[in-house]
């Protein structure tokens, strides 16, 4: 991979021909134009596969072929021609390849066989698959206390994977579940069920086509969930509003051209997504929520004066609602400098937002990461759940509450039982299911799991999926306690950092991928998924898999079991792995809203799981919705600091999480490079930098640790005062784990107070980075 390093910006719509033309470049490099655009056509096709990329709803899983750069670049990933067999393990050392890099870890391609770590030669050695389920029975049964290992999932795991993980997991005995989603969503899981009771979003699909309204908060489409875009564009046409908060000017926020639409493309036209985009401070979302709510209410006050209609839904706010007379103290207390400093825009802006959010009768509020990965990201999550509770936008067509969700399958995951606080209720089904005791203490999540590594207490570390070691904060604190493991196991496809950063002894485990066909003993089998919108289908694979030895996910979870609780063992192992008919029978007998599960997932499009707060169910311990109050406007009471800035760890167009498919950005018009730091004209001139000049950034740390990345350049970007952006996971060693959201546990991984200093790498890369 050469690309040439260059920032310049990118003028062309997000979409169109630009992303024709970079997936067939990725296509190429995967080796598989031919069978890469085969694979493709199956892609949420009613007999085919799910998109492994994002978790965005499918029209029914009916539609003709929707055409997404990053879904086709997810898939061509998996479907490679590359291998990654014994003989690469053979030839490189694990210590020569912790010199690689990520890009060129996963570019090796796919793991064919099982692999075990021997010390003496530092490499992976082939292993049997019995061998290497007995070595985990071994470590497993060896340990005084099940809490001592940690059971981590990531959410492209189906969920009949997932469901017979967590029974492995309780059977064995613990409720350890470290889970991608604690790093990403949990501040929704957790924040929107005190507001409206579902720790899910409240909309479907099909109310995109009637909102007259969009809020999108904190999340970036045009990568992240392309195929979100189509209904953007929709909703622009008609002549909806829509309006973003984010410090990027994110391309695909500002313009879209629909590969869609022949007449777009032949005639390079495209269409105007936000109708405005505000550049947002980081962090500074409560006060502009605070400041748009405030405007509700003076302005609800005045009409009522004037006689005018209500611009608040007093009848849903008596009829559903508790807790207005608090919030409304509050916002009345907030001044609007503090609003204006805090979110750096100006009090026109938000009243500008204020009036379209008044004018509509239906209104969407979307939302991703730029409001959960905080130090207070739950509370985040609720001031939004206040904003559409205000005008009754919760429980009615066309509008809601929309969290965009991250891996195709993480919703599902949780619902089926990957959680480290399981209810009473759900462990009482699943005991009075299968007949074992489940373990009531609640366990462990990402943070906490990782604590109890530096610590020493945990020993013993399994991946379904994921790159832990890479997608974690404080590396210099968590690896370190990662390589102090008795023994790590990971699930993988391909690999990754995890694999170097290993305990003493350490497994790596291929399965197959949701592109490939699964034959178990009852014939080709189907796994099912749950989209952002509790949209429940099937998915099924069609290419042979990468290679002979592959087992699926569910045989994975099946021979750990076995190998572990052997013949102690109350559940049917072979009977589920064997036909996962049984598996959703299973389900279905534990959580009751699973009802006829294997003959709805055979109807094209799959079933919607009931959400009460949808249809105004409110199952709050008040029996209404919520009204919740944040105390203040800040992220961190503890960090008032005017020197330092507010860091964003943020995605590029072309990774997928730790997964780098280049080093470019295109529509942020970064192009072969990633070691960078986007901070404005205003905030480099306080500092005398120039463009491309080469800088550390060290995080404002409250323990006394240094925390501290090298030699990044800085680049000059439209960016909001006070604040900086740069790459994940390359900036990971830089949030600290203690900076996490007191509620959620969620890292605060868009929001770290961080200093810049000249470089002390000694470094002489002089490239020019700049056309
Ligand atoms: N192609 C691709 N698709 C993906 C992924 C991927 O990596 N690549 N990852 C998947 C996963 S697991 C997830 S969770 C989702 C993530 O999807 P998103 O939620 O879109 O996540 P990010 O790109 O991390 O950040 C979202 C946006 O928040 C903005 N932002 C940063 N800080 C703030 C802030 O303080 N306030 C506001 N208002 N905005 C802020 C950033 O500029 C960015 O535009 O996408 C999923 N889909
Ligand atoms: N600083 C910072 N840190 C963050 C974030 C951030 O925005 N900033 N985002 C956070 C978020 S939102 C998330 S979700 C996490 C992501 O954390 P993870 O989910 O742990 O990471 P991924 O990069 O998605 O995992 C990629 C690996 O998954 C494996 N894989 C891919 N497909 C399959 C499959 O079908 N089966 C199995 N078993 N394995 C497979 C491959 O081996 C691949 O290398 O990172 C979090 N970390
Ligand atoms: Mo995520």
């Amino acid at each position: 991979m050469s690309e040439r390093k260059a920032v310049h910006p990118y003028h062309h719509p997000a979409g169109g021909w630009g992303a024709l033309k970079a997936l067939s470049e990725h296509l190429i490099e995967q080796r598989i134009p031919i069978k890469g655009a085969n694979t493709l056509r199956c892609m949420n096709q009613p007999e085919g596969f799910d998109c492994p990329g994002c978790a965005w709803p499918d029209p029914k899983h009916t539609s003709s072929f929707e055409f997404c750069e990053n879904g086709a670049k997810a898939v061509a990933w998996e479907a490679t021609a590359k291998r990654c067999a014994p003989e690469f393990f053979a030839e490189h050392s694990v210590a020569e390849l912790a010199t690689w890099s990520d890009y060129d870890l996963e570019m090796a391609g796919r793991l064919t066989h099982p692999m075990a770590y021997d010390g003496a030669t530092d490499r992976y050695l082939p292993v049997s698959w019995s061998k290497a389920f007995s070595i985990i029975g071994r470590h497993l049964k060896a340990l005084p206390d099940p809490n001592m290992a940690e059971f981590y999932t990531s959410g492209r795991t189906s969920n009949e994977a997932a469901f017979l993980y967590q029974l492995f997991v309780r059977e064995y005995g613990t409720n350890n579940f470290p889970d991608c989603s604690n790093m990403c969503h949990e501040a929704t899981s957790v924040g929107l069920p005190h507001s409206i009771g579902v720790g899910k979003g409240t909309i479907l699909l099909e109310d995109f086509d009637k909102a007259d309204c969009i809020f999108i908060f904190g999340q970036n489409p045009g990568t992240n969930s392309p195929r979100m875009m189509t209904n953007l564009r929709d909703a622009a046409r008609r002549g909806a509003s829509i309006i973003s908060f984010n410090p990027f000017r994110e391309r695909a926020l500002v313009r879209f051209q629909a590969p869609q639409s022949p007449i777009e493309m032949a005639t390079l036209s495209s269409t105007q997504i936000s109708s405005r985009l505000y550049q947002v401070r980081v962090g500074g979302d409560v006060a502009v929520i605070k400041g748009l709510m405030k405007v509700l209410v003076d302005e609800d006050a005045a009409a009522r004066e004037r006689g005018e209609p209500a611009v608040v839904d007093w009848d849903f706010i008596h009829d559903h609602t508790h807790g207005l007379d608090d919030l409304v103290s509050d916002l009345r207390a907030t001044q609007w400098t503090d609003i204006e400093r805090y979110s750096g825009l100006s009090r026109e802006d938000i009243e500008y937002a204020a009036q379209a959010y008044m004018k509509a009768e239906r209104a969407i509020i979307v939302y991703g990461m730029g409001i959960t990965q905080h130090r207070r990201g739950a509370q985040n999550v609720q001031q939004l759940a206040n904003l559409a509770l205000l005008r009754g936008h919760i429980g009615r067509e066309g509008a809601g509450i929309c969290p965009v969700r991250g891996h195709s399958n993480v919703q599902g995951d949780r619902t089926v039982g990957i959680t480290e606080a399981p209810s009473g209720e759900f462990l009482d089904r699943l005991e009075s299911c299968f007949g074992f005791k489940a373990p009531r203490e609640h366990g462990h999540n990402v943070v906490t799991a990782l604590e109890a590594m530096i610590r020493g207490d945990a020993k013993v570390f399994i991946a379904m999926g994921g790159n832990f070691a890479a997608a974690i904060p404080d590396w210099q604190l968590t690896q370190d306690a990662l390589k102090r493991l008795d023994l790590t196991v990971h699930i993988s496809t391909k690999l990754n950092r995890s694999h170097l950063i290993h305990g003493r002894d350490a497994l790596i485990l291929p399965c197959l991928g949701r592109t490939e066909i699964d034959v178990q003993a009852t014939g080709p089998q189907s796994i099912t998924v749950e989209d952002s919108m509790s949209m429940v289908h099937a998915s099924a694979g069609r290419n042979q898999p990468a290679s002979e030895h592959l087992l699926s996910e569910p045989a994975i979870v099946a021979g750990m079991a076995r190998a572990t609780l052997g013949q102690s063992s109350v559940v049917d192992w072979d009977g589920f792995v064997g036909d996962y008919d049984r598996i959703r029978e299973a389900i279905e007998a534990v959580l009751p809203i699973f009802e006829a599960y294997n003959a709805r997932i055979r109807v094209p499009g799959g079933f919607h799981l009931v959400s009460t707060a949808r249809e105004r169910v409110w199952a709050t311990p008040s029996g209404k919705a919520n009204f919740l109050v944040f105390d203040g406007l800040g992220e961190d009471p503890n960090n008032d600091d005017p020197e330092t800035l507010w860091l964003s760890t943020i995605r590029s167009h072309d990774q997928y999480n730790t997964t780098l498919y280049s080093l470019s950005d295109r529509y942020r018009g970064v192009y072969g490079q990633r070691d960078i730091v986007f901070l404005n004209q205003f905030e480099m001139e306080k500092r005398g930098l120039a463009d491309g000049e080469r800088i550390d950034l060290v995080t404002a740390s409250t323990d006394g640790l240094e925390r501290r990345v090298r030699n990044f350049r800085v680049v000059g970007y439209s960016f909001p005062n006070g604040c900086c952006a740069a790459y994940y996971p390359e900036t990971n060693p830089l949030v600290p784990l203690y900076a996490h959201d007191p509620l959620s546990f969620t890292p605060s991984s868009k929001g770290i107070p961080v200093r810049i200093e000249r470089t002390s790498a000694n470094v002489t890369d002089e490239s020019p980075h700049q056309d």
